[in-house]
């Protein structure tokens, strides 16, 4: 039974608090699997479906994509793995999102990865990535951190604190805590 079987740890943190140069590290050193939920509704926009439309005016928007919809995509990539231990990158994006995943894969994260960054840090990140992303415009920037406050951090919130990382230091430095905090997990 997949729910008995799999475990989920969730990544999440502010927009560019570094959540995406860490986790492949974490998969090197860890053996998880990384599902980037943003890239895989990027995918979704590709496939030129309905979907795919309405995904690309939410990220524009720096809204929360519909729940059905993206623990649905979520889901799909999950069981398609052979792997059964996933690092889950963006997501839970708001209490909703927690619920419906809850209902449907039924699976409880071990541990939520929290990368704790300053607002003015992460903007200066976010102007300064420069790697063509439609939702990296000053306008949504402001949205998505704003939808971050508002909608994600209650969620972080109802976690325990295990898992807070100070993501303003170096790239090496935020891995040396991830690394104490995995560690420590049961194999
Ligand atoms: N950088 C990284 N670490 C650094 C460090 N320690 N010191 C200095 N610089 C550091 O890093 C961002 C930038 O900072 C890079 O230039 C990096 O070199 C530098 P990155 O690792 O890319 O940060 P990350 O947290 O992954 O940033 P990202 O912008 O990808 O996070 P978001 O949460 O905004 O993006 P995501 O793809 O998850 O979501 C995008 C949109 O999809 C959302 O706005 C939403 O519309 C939609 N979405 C949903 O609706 N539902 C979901 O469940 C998920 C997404």
């Amino acid at each position: 039974n997949f729910s008995n079987e799999a475990s989920v740890v969730f990544v999440l943190g502010g927009p560019a608090s570094g959540k995406g140069t860490q986790c492949p590290k974490i998969v090197e050193h860890f053996g998880f699997t990384h599902l980037c939920v943003g890239e895989l509704l990027e995918e979704e926009t590709k496939s030129g479906s309905e979907n795919g439309k309405m995904i690309r005016n939410f990220k524009l928007e720096g809204k929360i994509v519909p729940s059905e919809v993206t623990v649905g995509i979520l889901q799909q990539a999950m069981q398609q793995s052979e792997n059964k231990k996933f690092i889950i990158d963006g997501f839970p994006r708001n209490e909703e999102n927690l619920a419906t995943f809850e209902k449907t894969v039924k699976v409880e994260p071990e541990f939520v990865l929290f990368f704790d960054c300053p607002e003015e840090e992460l903007k200066r990140r976010l102007l300064n990535r420069n790697q063509g992303r439609a939702d990296d415009n000053p306008v949504t920037i402001e949205k998505r951190l704003k939808v971050f406050k508002e909608s994600t951090l209650p969620v972080i919130n109802y976690y325990s604190s295990k898992g807070k990382i100070n993501a303003q230091r170096s790239v090496e430095q935020v891995f040396e805590d991830i690394r104490n905090v995995f560690s420590k997990l049961n194999p």
